[in-house]
């Protein structure tokens, strides 16, 4: 899986992106309607740190996750706003006592977080919809990821979450 981290771009540079591993491939943006990044039947994608991460399923859960998940998608025409809804186990709440959280990136820049519910027990479900502005996808191939920031709180060798992102839907009203 480590292999997906090197990252071919046009002029035949290669970059190498040491936190996110991308999907392989690239899939192509309906122009409305929705467009699944990760399939609910696929297998789930522990990311985060690998540390404290007991609450991941033993069956899904990694050593050595990556921090983030990425996918390539292609746009034919420029899109509005969109919606992100991302079913993610174990994500952290907004009121997580460790300031803790997940952030929707686009491109390198980031859009909008994704957080539980106040209140929502560890290893909980949780289905999360956010906004992608309009303009943040653009026409051609765009980086979308979701990715485990760092912890404002420290807790020792344990300096970011761990979730397991289950599916990802991208819908184009
Ligand atoms: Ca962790």
């Amino acid at each position: 899986m480590l292999l997906a981290l090197v990252l071919g771009l046009p002029g035949g540079c290669v970059t190498v992106r040491l936190d996110v591993t991308f999907a392989p491939g690239s899939l192509d943006l309906k122009p409305h309607g929705t467009t699944v990044l990760q399939d609910p039947a696929q297998q789930p994608i522990h990311v985060g740190d690998g540390v404290d991460a007991q609450s991941i399923p033993t069956e899904y859960r990694m050593a050595h996750p990556a921090l983030g998940r990425g996918w390539r998608v292609v746009v034919a025409q420029p899109p509005g706003a969109a919606e992100l809804e991302a079913t993610i186990e174990d994500l952290a709440p907004v009121d997580d006592p460790s300031g803790c959280y997940a952030e929707v990136v686009v491109n390198d820049r980031p859009v909008a977080r994704l957080q539980a519910p106040r209140g929502t027990p560890p290893g909980s479900v949780s289905v999360v919809r956010v906004p992608i502005p309009a303009g943040a996808l653009h026409v051609g191939e765009n980086r979308l990821e979701i990715v485990q920031r760092e912890c404002s709180i420290p807790r020792g060798p344990d300096r970011f979450d761990d979730a397991l992102i289950r599916s990802v839907l991208l819908r184009v009203p």
